[in-house]
């Protein structure tokens, strides 16, 4: 049986705990021991206490749960609730997750086990867990109304299947679903290989985390849960950009990252400084020789991906969405474009009335980055985050692959910033500049045009017609 103390236990055997994790429990008779979370730190990796012994993997500001061996079978304890969530510093929202987090703790085991999952319902309303992507009998697919009854408030029920095939696999509701995950239920899940599989590498870091995303209005704490596009807080473990923590590996370590996307829209998924394969989906490791070689790989929704390459370029690499509105905070939203409107005079005008008015930079957005302009309280700025040369204008789906030459092995600590080495930096240019060449001519045209073309500048959007200044 797995006791707080042999969980903390674990949590040293890693060595270098990010942070010490904080575990309640309360002793529930026949169940496994309840164990919650209330850091939103990476936690080091659990490494199995019984069992058949795997390389465990990390999940990105989260955790992976404990189990109890009760006569070789493995026990979870899951328990859905209301949680409160940090998003990043300066936000916290009310979600819905399991014992005590928004996502779920990471369920890792291995191929070939069985496993036991009580799930305590503890929210407003009914719910079920769907296992994503497994192999089980159709009574365990957790498809409320359709495999079983839905769990009622205040109930437990329990699921028990073999975890038949090794992969990435996420879990989730299949009630209410739309209410359910819009307020943060999910969790990822791990079947690591029982033996050597031609398919699936031995990696040094292995990373996991869930995309998904909150519609939280500016000053509120809770998520609209019927918003089908407009969502504002784009998160990888119901964490934003800078409250997300870096992936730090050591150089030349085989880094694995399994991402799944519970989101509305697709996210294409791009890492600087080397180049990935797509290792595997929930539908299990790929072949070999459908693998080439990319920087970007897009997940789209209800899909996972699983990463892998070799970090043999020391930096700190920037791994991020590609969607440019996914790397921005909720105040990036409603603000109409102003690129070449100079409004100081109508923004004053505006400001003496509406103190808190906010309109885009006629430079662009980046005046936004360094903007000290008074938010709502419990809203985090649209772009932010201090690097070593200044602020780096991102939010969201934003982190850092950090690659280090003297970071240890088993070492998930943040190294801090890398110091470029002198000579291989991007610098002013001191010397004179020639006049770079510039097109004259208007393109060409594949068929003639009807009439004659008109010389049409664009028309720039003013906030008003008394714009003046
Ligand atoms: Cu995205």
């Amino acid at each position: 049986m797995t006791s707080r103390r042999e969980f903390f236990k674990n949590l040293g055997m890693a060595g270098s705990a990010v942070a010490a994790a904080s575990v309640g429990s309360v002793a529930m008779a026949a169940l496994p021991e309840l164990i919650t979370m209330d850091k939103p730190e990476t936690m080091p990796p659990l490494q199995p206490a019984n069992g058949r012994l795997y390389n465990p993997v990390v999940t990105l500001n989260g955790w992976t749960l404990p189990w109890r061996m009760n006569k070789g079978v493995k026990e979870f304890h899951l328990v859905a609730e209301p949680v409160v969530r940090e998003i990043a510093p300066g936000m916290k929202a009310h979600l819905w997750g399991y014992n005590g987090q928004s996502p779920g703790p990471t369920i890792e085991v291995v191929e070939g086990d069985r496993v036991r999952i009580f799930v305590t319902n503890r929210l407003p309303e009914h719910t079920t867990i769907h296992w994503h992507g497994q192999r089980l009998p159709n009574g365990m697919d957790g498809v409320g109304g359709l495999n079983q009854k839905q769990i009622p408030v205040g109930k437990t029920f329990v699921y028990e299947f073999v975890a038949r095939r090794p992969g990435t696999f996420m879990y989730h509701p299949h009630a209410d679903e739309m209410t359910q995950m819009a307020m943060g239920m999910m969790g990822f899940w791990v079947t690591h290989p029982k033996s050597k599989h031609p398919l699936i590498e031995e990696v040094d870091r292995d990373f996991c985390f869930l995309l998904n995303a909150y519609d939280i209005d500016p000053g509120s704490y809770t998520p609209q849960v019927n918003t089908m596009l407009e969502f504002n807080l784009w998160t990888w473990n119901s964490r934003a950009f800078p409250g997300i923590d870096s992936l730090n590996v050591r150089k030349d370590d085989k880094v694995r990252i399994r991402m799944g996307n519970l989101t509305m829209t697709n996210h294409p998924m791009h890492l600087h400084g080397h180049e990935f394969v797509v290792s595997g989906t929930d539908g299990g490791p790929t072949p070999i020789a459908s693998r080439w070689p990319e920087v970007t790989t897009d997940v789209a929704v209800g899909q996972m991906r699983q990463i892998e390459f070799l970090a043999d370029e020391e930096g700190d690499w920037a791994f991020h969405c590609h969607k440019s509105h996914h790397t921005m905070n909720a105040m990036g939203h409603d603000v109409p474009t102003m690129i070449g409107v100079d409004h100081r005079g109508v923004v004053k005008q505006i400001t003496d009335l509406i103190p808190d008015y906010m309109v885009m930079g006629e430079r662009g957005m980046a005046d936004m980055g360094a903007m000290e302009m008074p938010i709502p309280d419990n809203t985090l700025p649209m772009m932010t985050g201090q690097g070593p040369y200044g602020a780096v204008e991102m939010g969201g789906m934003f982190s850092m692959l950090k690659v280090r030459r003297d970071q240890k092995p088993g070492d998930y600590r943040d190294p801090g910033w890398y110091k470029q080495p002198a000579g291989t930096q991007a610098s002013e240019w001191m010397g004179p500049v020639a006049e770079a060449p510039r097109a004259t001519t208007h393109g060409g045209m594949s068929m003639p045009a009807n009439g004659k073309p008109v010389n049409q500048e664009l028309t720039v959007r003013k906030p008003g017609k008394h714009a003046g200044h």
